[in-house]
């Protein structure tokens, strides 16, 4: 999979994409990640890329020149068409569901912006989907793509190693997960429950079951789908 990042802030994705599975899925070829400087596109000596708005108002706006060259510039580097993904407040929620269906593309765009917005025809020219990762006011879309591509390669085939599993997530379950514990057996006079060291597996998967969607009953009610709430508390 290829990712295009168009940023005004290159530098800001070097530690994620640097470390742990997102460094080992680009060091084995997994995904390729490609961060473009939209300033680098900017048409004067002062390297500008934003603007007052039109009829007034506070902050910037980005301009389209820039981010419309840089976009045709970055398309042009692979043969893949891809799909654009505009990072803005306004865009469709992320969730675990949009990290799978993102996954399985060959090529992603994403485009994360800065100032309180961009010109309107850049949305409309570049005729490209929003997406936004929660109800709360980020300073830019760069972490709000950073989120996006954690979730996205750690889904890729091969990106996890053997102990960790994708199927295992909470998410992809729809619950919560069950609670982990490690040594030693009592921590400041708690102890791990005995079943976990009953060596009765089908017993332990149960009581984890079991668990997870209790927690999720409790803390997370509207992760439930309607066969949850029916299963009644058994063992
Ligand atoms: C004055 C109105 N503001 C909209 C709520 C302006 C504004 C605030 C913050 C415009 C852009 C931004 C920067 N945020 C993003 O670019 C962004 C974002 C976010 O703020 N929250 C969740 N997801 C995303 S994706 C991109």
């Amino acid at each position: 999979m290829r990712v295009d990042i168009l940023t005004l802030f290159p530098e800001m994705f070097e530690s994620p994409l640097g470390h742990s599975i997102l460094k080992r899925a680009r060091d084995n070829g997994l995904v390729d990640i490609v961060l473009t400087n939209i300033r680098d596109f900017a048409k004067d000596t002062f390297r500008k890329v934003d603007d007052k708005p039109y009829g007034g108002g506070p902050g910037m706006v980005m301009m389209p020149g820039p981010l419309f060259d840089c976009f045709e510039h970055v398309q042009n580097l692979s043969p893949e068409k891809g799909r654009t993904i505009l990072m803005t407040p306004q865009g469709q929620k992320f969730d675990q569901k949009k990290a799978l269906e993102l996954g399985a593309e060959k090529r992603l765009i994403l485009i994360a912006g800065r100032y309180e917005g961009l010109d309107e025809r850049i949305r409309i020219g570049l005729g490209a989907e929003q997406i936004s990762i929660g109800d709360y006011v980020l300073s830019g879309g760069e972490l709000a793509a950073m989120v996006i591509i954690d979730a996205i390669v750690r889904l890729l085939p091969d990106a996890l190693g053997d102990e960790d599993s994708a199927k295992d997530d909470s998410f992809s379950a729809g619950l919560l997960e069950y609670p982990q514990y490690t040594r030693p057996e009592v921590f400041r006079n708690m102890k791990v429950p005995d079943i976990l060291l009953s060596g009765d597996h089908a017993k332990i998967a149960e009581w984890r079951r079991q668990q997870a969607l209790e927690r999720t009953k409790k803390w997370r009610p509207d992760l439930l789908n309607e066969n949850d709430k029916n299963e009644k508390d058994k063992g």
